[in-house]
């Protein structure tokens, strides 16, 4: 063994640890780059000479092994709380009241303020001062195992230096600073990538990369703020001096934070953070407050997630001027024609805004947006930028109130917008090239034509090849062309194709609601087949004569319209010929409706419904075939909510099943019963 070899190589990695030490934790760098990275090519080149002298907390094995094909899962022992928010000077002060009331303290608290990064939460474990495993916050209980990635970033030590403890947990953030990631964006168009939007996004997308290499390449830093599990150690009584600790053991700190006394000293470092922000080198969106005294910390626990020793004061939305450059509408997959206001683009909230959304109309005209108005822009957190408001004093000369226009711009189709709602909408269905494939993923789903096999992925691939532009084309397909598809082998290319021609029998019902004309659910379809037994009367009255088509019960003016717009427009008219030319036909009734019409449906009830008690309702729906479950999956039909509904509403928005009030229960419940 070479023994001057050995020493030179402890030399250098001890000096390397050091030089990464000065500029990451203290910030106060004493060589140049070039000379750092001279450190490292004589290092790498020793190593190589004598592999044997490699070990595993060397610089140079910050990136080491192949990347992998997923993260694994990481529980965490002590859980990773998330902070609650607070947006004005008297939620500080309610904070610090409540705070002190809990633990019976009249004198003003001293707390721990810090800067709020905005990046990601991360938990690194130190075994006998090495780095052993790393993860992500998750949803705090159980987060992804990123190990290799964190030790891919040098500005997070990969041992610590001094007299560490057994088991040391620390938590903090992980973050991109803002010269880095314009360097990072700079860099990423050069290539003909795409840019990040936000330092955020570029730092959660940089740790969660199956190659670590990717992440050693990217200006990630990390700040420490906490502990998690913990041996071999008794932590020191205050936050400010277990951060010391941290430091002294090598481990990146916020340079900003500091200690101040009672709600007076919080109110006054966020005033101070929030005059400095803009001059700070990294993104923060507000700053945090911590209870300084760990003994308090353990007293005041915490609620749900959040501890009750920490408030997070977030900054306001930032708010910016620009210009209305145009009022464009956009077509919707659903057909809503909604308009978008085009800026000058802005840089707001951590973004470059160009276009915002009006959301519909009535907004439009609501705020009297016009073309050339200077407008108030915002963007909080996560949050979709929004105009708040126009500045009328600064309207120019000669600007006209907005108008909806009255025809799609994607097809030429009517545009109708209904008295009393806000959404105004394309008539012009498949036809529409913005709807075409939305139109035919809803002809052949399940309560529709019910063409099994044909999921929305598929729809696409035919709508996207240009060979079926409506729902007719479906029935022109040949095994052959269906066998061209993505992953479609000859079985299931036939299997498909049997599917679609199975479909060619149905119900009148199945049909009226597979044509997707709006507000006719199945149960107005059903409704609407009860009462006109055939589809050509039905069209004739809601062309000719809205008002007998209103006779139906629970259809009115709305549907009427609807009714009224759809048939008369003549590409409709084709699609019902095509259809029937290619050999659909339909009963008049469904036949197994007339006996059980919710065989095979799953309702799930939740909340208090103003009229009806749970056992009412569940013996209604049970009477008509349908079951009643406790919980929401992918395979419910409808969820019925009433007042303080529980989690099952929030599953049900998140799985996009349809949710009715008692109103519409009792809506379908009627069409069902007659
Ligand atoms: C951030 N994001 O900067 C905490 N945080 O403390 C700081 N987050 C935190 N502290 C307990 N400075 C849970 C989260």
């Amino acid at each position: 063994m070479n023994t001057d070899a050995r020493r030179r190589v402890e030399a250098l990695r001890a000096e390397i640890t050091r030089h990464d030490y000065r500029y990451y934790v203290l910030d106060d760098p004493e060589i140049p780059d070039a000379e750092y990275d001279r450190l490292m090519a004589e290092l790498k080149a020793l190593e190589s000479a004598h592999p044997q002298l490699i070990t595993s907390d060397s610089p140079t094995q910050r990136v080491a092994g192949a990347p992998s094909a997923a993260f694994g899962e990481v529980v965490h022992a002590v859980p990773m709380l998330s902070l609650e928010n607070g947006f004005t000077d008297e939620d500080v002060a309610a904070f610090d009241r409540r705070a002190r009331e809990r633990l019976g303290v009249t004198e003003p608290l001293w707390y721990w303020a810090e800067p709020k990064l905005d990046g990601l939460a991360m938990t690194a474990i130190f075994r006998n001062g090495r780095l052993v495993q790393a993860a992500t916050r998750g949803d705090g209980v159980r987060g992804e195992d990123v190990t290799a990635n964190l030790r891919a970033i040098r500005a997070f030590p990969l041992s610590l230096s001094g007299d560490a403890p057994r088991l040391l947990e620390v938590r903090g953030e992980v973050f991109i600073p803002l010269d880095g990631f314009e360097r990072m964006n700079r860099e990423a168009l050069a290539r003909g990538e795409k840019a990040f939007v936000n330092p955020r996004n570029a730092a959660a997308g940089s740790l969660r990369q199956l190659d670590p290499a990717v992440t050693a390449s990217r200006p990630l830093r990390v700040y420490c703020y906490g502990l998690g599990s913990l041996e071999g150690w008794e932590p020191p009584p205050l936050q400010s001096e277990v951060l010391g600790a941290l430091k002294a053991w090598g481990l990146p700190i916020c340079p900003h934070a500091a200690r101040v006394r009672g709600v007076e000293g919080c109110i006054d470092y966020y005033r101070a953070m929030a005059e400095r922000r803009a001059r700070l080198t990294y993104q923060i969106d507000g700053v945090v407050f911590k209870v300084e005294r760990l003994e308090y910390q353990s007293r005041l626990g915490f609620i749900s997630r959040a501890p009750r020793w920490a408030l997070a004061r977030k900054f306001p939305a930032e708010e910016v001027l620009t210009r209305v450059e145009a009022i464009e509408w956009q077509v919707g997959r659903t057909g809503a024609v909604t308009p978008v206001a085009r800026l000058t683009p802005k840089f707001v909230g951590g973004v470059t805004v160009s276009n915002v959304t009006l959301h519909n109309f009535d907004e439009v005209r609501r705020k009297d947006v016009r073309v050339g108005d200077t407008a108030v822009i915002r963007r909080a957190g996560d949050v979709i930028p929004e105009l708040v408001r126009v500045l009328p004093e600064r309207r120019p000369e000669g600007t006209v109130p907005v108008k909806l226009p009255e025809r799609c711009p994607i097809c030429g189709s009517e545009v109708i917008k209904p008295e009393g709602e806000a959404v105004a909408r394309c008539t012009g269905g498949f036809s529409c090239a913005a709807q075409r494939q939305e139109a035919i993923r809803h002809f052949a789903s399940r309560l529709a034509m019910d063409i099994e096999g044909l999921g929305e992925k598929l729809v696409e691939q035919l709508v996207a090849a240009g060979g079926v532009r409506s729902p007719a084309d479906l029935y022109t397909l040949t095994v052959e062309q269906l066998q061209t598809l993505e992953r479609m082998g000859e079985k299931s290319a036939a299997n498909l194709h049997r599917a679609i021609e199975r479909s060619k029998h149905t119900t009148l019902p199945r049909l009226l609601y597979a044509l997707g004309i709006r507000e006719v659910g199945e149960a107005t379809a059903l409704a609407l087949a009860r009462h006109f037994g055939e589809l050509e009367p039905l069209i004739e009255a809601a062309r000719s004569h809205p008002e007998r088509v209103e006779e139906v019960a629970d259809v009115g003016p709305v549907v009427a319209a609807h009714l009224h717009a759809f048939f008369i427009a003549p590409a409709h008219r084709e699609l019902i010929d095509a259809l029937r030319a290619s050999g659909v036909t339909w009963e008049p009734l469904a036949v197994s409706a007339a006996a059980l019409p919710l065989e095979g449906q799953t309702f799930v009830l939740t909340g208090t419904l103003p009229s009806m008690t749970r056992q009412e309702a569940q013996a209604a729906l049970s009477a008509l075939g349908a079951k009643v479950a406790a919980s929401v999956s992918r395979k419910t039909r409808y969820v019925i909510a009433g007042a303080d509904p529980g989690s099952k509403l929030e599953k049900a928005h998140a799985l996009g099943i349809p949710v009715l009030d008692e109103a519409g229960l009792r809506k379908l419940l009627d069409a069902h019963r007659r």
